[in-house]
């Protein structure tokens, strides 16, 4: 079998793992495994289910230290956001174990007498997943702990570049008492996910990627199917400030918002909406704290900034600022990669604020996953609004104002899944929906009691002990007695 490997983005050379390059028939192997153990996994009642999801979330919050160096050294990220990107897992996974003991559907009065309605919930089977590696503990944790609360079985595909988070993450549950056969790991590029989206031992499939790679997976998936299917895909997040916004809190948020996690995140803010009066002075400040960021090793305590993924990335992302440019927006800061020293060969975009851009320029439309921030001036409220609802994409938005009315007028007229008001475009809470409108996504929220609803099937129970023939809107309103 061929392999790959997963390097270090800060240091290339520093390998974190070889991988065995999984096929089409690797996926066969891995989806009957799943779905043998699936049958027994389903028949534990759910509050049991919910114990062993609890028990993972310990093992994890125990070895948080390592899965932290863990995620800082594949994925790249500074050492307090891998913290994050791990507690969020195991947030999710007490939040979930919760809902094992929580209702899981309604009871109706039904119109008849001596007849009771209900709804339930069963499990699909086996949930294939395709997951980033952006947040490689926390999204696999948004995926899989809800799927096995409601009794599936799970083939995961994680990323090329975060095998080895995927891989401790599966081991963590299996520690915590998951069946060993119940969560199955493949790995490699395309092929695998591409076998998993179409396999008929599959009954629904969780994305989460770009648009491109999202609608691929979403023809396949429905072209043998139908079969469930949510998508999670990219962003063009916007923050608006208006002139009366504390902009100590707005440089704040925009600098997190942009370069947090080198920009890499779908939610991140890569669109600062601003009018004319504040622009000036906002922009320097950005400018100014984005210049003091330290970019560096991100396993190293006290750095901001840490890499891009691949050395691919920084291309694009040049070639993206690049073609601004040409349409006319300036370079305020950045805009280039840069080398660190003790990082040879590493990663590295420093950030970058674009001005001047506007509305129709590509780089005001389409996702970047780079710490990039295109500044747009806009002349009022209402052009900000609609500025924000220009794009394809409609994850996550951010309004920064004191003015109640607006903040409330904003969170009604923005079309996007998320709005936060006076805080950045990025820092979701798991027990929330997550997920956007339009282009993101196709409706579906992960987290929340959403997650759950997400990987089962709803069953409706009619129980008639009448024992007489009963009809439904016929007994009720008979026709010839007046309806
Ligand atoms: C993602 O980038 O795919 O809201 C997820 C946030 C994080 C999750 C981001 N809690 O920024």
């Amino acid at each position: 079998m061929t392999t790959f490997r997963s390097v270090n983005p800060a240091r290339p050379d520093d390998v974190v793992g070889e991988y065995p390059t999984h096929g089409a028939a690797d996926v066969d192997a891995a989806v009957a495994r799943a779905a043998a153990a699936q049958r027994a996994w389903a028949r534990r009642p759910a509050p049991a289910r919910a114990d062993v999801i609890a028990a993972a979330g310990r093992v994890i919050a125990r070895d948080k230290e390592a899965f932290t160096a863990l995620v800082s050294r594949e994925a790249g990220k500074v050492l307090v956001e891998a913290g994050g990107d791990v507690q969020e897992a195991i947030d999710m996974a007490d939040f979930v174990a919760g809902q094992g003991r929580a209702a899981w559907g309604a009871t109706v009065p039904s119109e008849l007498g001596d007849k009771l309605c209900w709804t339930t919930r069963q499990p699909v089977g086996v949930v294939g997943m395709i997951t980033p590696w952006n947040f490689p503990i926390a999204i696999p944790s948004w995926k899989i702990f809800p799927a096995l609360l409601a009794g599936n079985g799970v083939v995961i595909k994680p990323s090329e570049h975060a095998p080895a988070c995927c891989a401790a993450f599966v081991a963590a549950c299996v520690e915590a008492g998951v069946p060993a056969d119940l969560v199955q790991v493949v790995h490699g590029f395309a092929e695998p996910a591409a076998a998993l989206a179409v396999h008929p031992g599959v009954q629904a499939v969780s994305f989460t990627g770009s648009v491109p790679t999202g609608r691929k997976v979403a023809v396949a998936a429905m072209e043998t199917g139908p079969r469930l299917l949510s998508l999670e895909l990219g962003g063009k997040n916007a923050m608006v400030v208006r002139a009366d916004a504390d902009l100590d809190l707005a440089v704040d948020g925009a600098v997190f918002g942009a370069f947090g996690t080198s920009g890499q995140r779908c939610t991140s803010t890569s669109r600062l909406i601003v009018h004319p009066d504040v622009a000036g002075e906002l922009v320097e400040r950005i400018v100014k704290r984005s210049e003091q960021l330290r970019l560096g090793d991100p396993q190293e305590p006290g750095v901001d900034v840490g890499p891009v993924i691949t050395g691919s990335s920084t291309d694009r992302i040049a070639g993206m600022v690049a073609a601004a440019v040409d349409e006319g927006a300036t370079v305020a800061t950045g805009g280039r990669p840069v080398t660190v020293d003790g990082c040879d060969g590493g990663a590295f975009f420093t950030p970058t604020v674009l001005t001047g851009v506007r509305p129709e320029h590509r780089i005001a439309r389409e996702e970047v996953f780079g710490p990039v921030l295109a500044v747009l001036e806009v002349a009022g409220f209402d052009e900000a609004l609609e500025v924000v609802n220009s794009v394809e994409y409609g994850l996550s938005a951010a309004v920064y104002t004191r003015d109640i009315n607006a903040a409330l007028r904003a969170v009604d007229g923005i079309d996007t899944g998320i709005v936060y008001v006076n805080a950045p475009t990025i820092g979701a809470e798991i027990p929330l929906p997550f997920g956007g409108t339009k282009h993101t996504g196709n409706g579906f929220r992960e987290a929340g009691t959403r997650g759950i609803e997400q990987f089962s099937q709803v069953k409706t129970v009619y129980v008639d002990y009448s024992g007489r023939l009963q009809k439904a809107q016929i007994d009720t309103h008979p026709v010839g007695e007046g309806s």
